[in-house]
């Protein structure tokens, strides 16, 4: 018996020990209802009754030798393949990424085409709080107490004083109480209306203002300027022309059309057979709001114009319906 178990010791030792062995095969071999182990302890019985305590001890502790052996040599196991899963795996991030790239929101390429145009003559971006107080947005502006645009049916309060900006002019106002003029600039960004969503509102949109302030600025610099605008943005053949109009921050104020650019002017579906297409709302700048912003009227005048930066993307890419441009459906953006 004694003979037997160490045998089976060193056995087991040398197929623990080898690599190549599956423990599981090993535990049916010596553990397994039919294993050799399990066999020796059956076999117990056939000692004299004196031996058998020692010899069970025995085969005991060569039982739990073998069960721990194999639980080691299981985890063993399971780390190196894991190791080896790992290292399959690997994933190098430093390689260049996969050919296919992304490209820039209609929106995002239609605001920087609009930038680059007036930075070419020589306007600087500016940009201001999206909260802004009351002050800025209208008060400065020349809108009075009681103009629709104030209720809070059309403009988000978050205090009695303080708003989501309903344009982006008060970025306008900010930079005349700052600088002395000359001044060129504009100012694209997010303003915020309460409207209900549909195929040409949203509650948040995107403006881009431009202000000349300098000695001397007349309407002609507004038309020559605009017009220059125009022709880069829609083609050398467009005309541009102003309808008169009021808004409480100009004087005179105008909208200003653009001459289709899909059929020069005859009149087709894009321009409703119009053959004009308002772009923009323009003005001289109110005397109240240069002086609100601390700007000498006698000295200094300006002109100002604001414009919808998705208007101009849903013409300059025939998009019929504005919600198009929020819901970031890959079908839709990966037209541009
Ligand atoms: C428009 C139309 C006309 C405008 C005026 C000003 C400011 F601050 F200088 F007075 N900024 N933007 C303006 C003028 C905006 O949007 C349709």
């Amino acid at each position: 018996m004694k003979e037997k178990l160490e045998q089976m010791r060193a056995e087991a030792l040398a197929a623990l020990s080898d690599r190549g062995l599956d423990p599981e095969t090993l535990r049916i071999r010596y553990l397994g209802k039919k294993g050799e182990l399990t066999a020796l302890l059956r076999s117990m019985g056939e000692l004299p009754p004196e031996e058998r305590p020692a010899a069970g001890q025995a085969v005991n502790a060569l039982r739990v030798m073998i069960e721990e052996g194999i639980e080691k040599a299981k985890k063993e196991r399971a780390a190196a393949s894991l190791e080896k899963k790992l290292s399959a795996e690997k994933i190098d991030v430093t390689l260049p990424a996969p050919a296919a790239s992304g490209a820039l929101h209609p929106l995002t390429a239609v605001q920087r085409e609009l930038e680059d145009i007036f930075c070419g003559m020589g306007f600087e971006v500016a940009e201001g709080p999206e909260v802004e107080y009351d002050y800025y947005n209208f008060v400065a502006l020349n809108i009075p107490e009681d103009h629709p645009a104030r209720d809070t049916q059309d403009t988000f309060y978050i205090t009695d004083k303080i708003l989501l900006r309903s344009q982006t002019s008060p970025v306008q106002v900010r930079t005349m109480e700052k600088k002395k003029p000359p001044i060129r600039m504009i100012s694209p960004g997010r303003v915020y209306r309460s409207d209900a969503v549909d195929a040409t509102h949203s509650p948040l949109f995107h403006q881009l203002e431009g202000l000349v302030v300098d000695r001397g600025v007349t309407m002609g610099d507004l038309k020559g300027t605009l017009e220059i605008f125009a022709k880069q943005l829609f083609g050398e053949d467009t005309r541009i022309r102003f309808r008169p109009h009021h808004f409480p921050f100009t004087e005179p104020s105008a909208e200003v059309d653009a001459s289709c650019f899909a059929c020069g002017g005859k009149g087709c579906r894009v321009c409703k057979g119009e053959g004009w297409i308002e772009i923009l709302g323009a003005g001289m700048v109110h005397p109240f709001v240069l002086s609100n912003c601390g700007i000498d009227t006698d000295v200094y005048s300006g002109f100002a114009f604001g414009l919808g930066v998705e208007r101009i993307a849903m013409l300059r890419y025939k998009i019929d319906d504005m919600r198009l441009l929020y819901e970031n459906d890959v079908r839709f953006l990966s037209q541009f």
